[in-house]
């Protein structure tokens, strides 16, 4: 059943995809890994991320001791696979039929593996929301506030949630404290898969 919450202007649509839905989006992700295989960058400061990424789009999002930026080709030099057409409908349903995203960034959650508390602030246009989709195990997913430190809540995250964030919620923290692995079935070695839509330029 499809119902809806906000939390701190965070929207998250719970049961957004059914569960064919989310298989045949996983078959489509499978696909991008296969053109542009997943890698676990470094932060800026060095230290390796515990979660693999991969990219679909214009752009991707990339991570090395340069910083934080877009980078229009996979580190192997090949360009980023095409956002699959049923992950584009998803932001056509729910952001804008007008402007398609640049990027989709695809993270990838083995057994033990988190995000810290970030923003998504490297685009350079923050009036379009962010959309995220979850896939596969659940994951506690933490909201703060625009400002550094203070209170944050929580809400798991289930496969085949939506979470989009825009407006005033555009630029909060957030991030993933943990995953129940194993929790879904969707995916035969367990994990979790977060796919994140943005508007890049
Ligand atoms: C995750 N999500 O769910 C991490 N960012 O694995 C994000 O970092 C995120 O879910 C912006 C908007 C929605 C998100
Ligand atoms: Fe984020």
């Amino acid at each position: 059943m499809r119902t809806k919450l906000e939390i701190r202007g965070v929207e998250i649509l719970k049961g957004y995809l059914d569960p064919q839905a989310q298989a045949d989006m996983v078959s489509d992700i499978r696909e991008v890994v296969r053109a542009a295989p997943l890698f676990s960058p470094e932060t800026r400061f060095g230290k390796k991320m515990s979660v693999a990424m991969t990219s679909a789009g214009t752009y991707g999002w990339y991570t090395d001791r340069r910083g934080y930026r877009y980078e229009r080709k996979h580190p192997s030099g090949v360009h980023w696979p095409p956002i699959p057409e049923r992950v584009l409908a998803v932001w056509r349903d729910l952001v804008s039929a007008e402007r398609m995203p640049d990027c989709c960034l695809v993270n990838f959650y083995r057994e033990g593996a988190k995000m810290g508390l970030h923003q998504d602030r490297d685009e350079a246009d923050f009036s379009w929301p962010v959309l995220s989709i979850s896939l596969g195990d659940a994951a506690r997913f933490r909201i703060g506030s625009v400002e550094r430190g203070g209170t944050t809540e929580s809400v798991w995250l289930d496969s085949g949630d939506v979470c989009v964030m825009g407006g005033e919620a555009r630029l909060v923290h957030h991030g993933i404290d943990k995953v129940r692995f194993g929790s879904s079935s969707l995916l035969s070695d367990g994990g979790r898969i977060n796919l994140t839509l943005r508007v890049v330029d």
